[in-house]
């Protein structure tokens, strides 16, 4: 679908100025939004019944974990990069800090099947840049980060693409 987004650009210039501009956008569980500055809601990419929120990233803190709202830390599911000092570690976390900016808005899809959480940190996928990023997915594929195979049993994610291509 990258054809898509220059037809979407040109309309966008060719409509100019016009407050209605008809274009749709698809979102991941088919749902259509309306209008080009549309976005989809949340429950479009949430899965589950757990909780599923737009939060602000405030820090990173390495590859596998951050912080959003100042008040809570993720850990991402089934996601295992190396701790900030080990080999590949720093790396990770600023991976982590382009494509899920400090300040950025980002989506946070608690895994159901671990929301009793891990050392007080929230299990989640989380979905930045947009909602266009699958930061879970995005390290693994990109390799700083492995498939965390102890909960290929547990998570509800365990059974997507993303982790079963690389360990589940
Ligand atoms: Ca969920
Ligand atoms: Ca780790």
């Amino acid at each position: 679908m990258k054809w898509l987004l220059p037809i979407l650009i040109l309309t966008v210039l060719i409509a100019g100025c016009t407050d209605t501009i008809p274009t749709t956008l698809v979102c991941p569980d088919g749902t259509q939004v309306l209008g080009s500055l549309g976005a989809c809601p949340a429950t479009s990419f949430c899965k589950g019944t757990a909780r599923c929120y737009y939060a602000t990233v405030t820090k990173i803190i390495d590859g596998d974990t951050l912080e959003v709202d100042h008040n809570t830390s993720i850990r991402l599911a089934l996601a295992d990069a190396p701790e900030y000092d080990e080999i590949g570690g720093a790396e990770a976390a600023e991976f982590v800090m382009n494509i899920c900016e400090k300040d950025s808005i980002v989506l946070i899809d608690e895994d159901d099947r671990q929301t009793e959480g891990s050392y007080d940190r929230l299990v989640a996928v989380v979905y930045c840049k947009g909602n266009r990023w699958n930061i879970n997915d995005v390290l693994i594929k990109k390799g700083f980060a492995t498939v965390d195979e102890e909960f290929c049993n547990i998570s509800e994610f365990a059974n997507e693409d993303w982790v079963k291509n690389y360990g589940c």
